[in-house]
């Protein structure tokens, strides 16, 4: 008996910091959006609901197979009221800064670099206010097929 006590009151011990320790750990970090890109001009993902403040994690994967000069992909969220056209119109010229350029760094709510083929990178921010946000892939001549919404509740 003297020996039992013990060894269960470590194991209660054991169990309790165990559910401590992995808790949190599951509660806690960005949702996850998982967005692909591809040859064609596309996102898999069109449409992103989120609640304001909710933190979240995009990650864009460039699954195409053409050279990152020809047909790379970036993902730029650009803030509410942001004139789309004239973002990307400027965009063109900016290739050394991804695509975004320099004078509409204050459009950019978050970004992902340009991307060449079988890449992947993310981008974690929260979610704005609520309102609808635009966000597009700004490399030349691909935001009128690559784009989609964000409704921030
Ligand atoms: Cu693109």
């Amino acid at each position: 008996m003297k020996i039992r006590f013990p060894s269960l009151s470590l194991l209660v011990a054991l169990a309790a910091g165990l559910t401590a320790g992995v808790a949190p750990v599951l509660a806690a970090g960005p949702r996850v959006i998982e967005i692909t890109a591809n040859d064609q001009m596309k996102f898999s993902v069109s449409a992103i609901e989120a609640k304001a403040g909710e933190e979240l994690k995009v990650v864009l994967t460039n699954q195409g197979t053409l050279p990152k000069e020809a047909m790379g992909h970036n993902w730029v969220l650009l803030k509410a009221g942001v004139d789309v056209a004239a973002f990307a119109t400027a965009a063109m010229a900016a290739k050394d800064t991804d695509y975004i350029p320099a004078a509409k760094k204050g459009d950019v709510v978050a970004s992902i670099p340009v991307l060449g083929p079988k890449k992947s990178a993310e981008a974690v921010f929260k979610a704005p206010a609520a309102g609808t946000y635009t966000f597009i892939c700004s490399f030349p001549g691909h935001y009128m097929l690559m784009k989609g919404t964000l409704t921030v509740k």
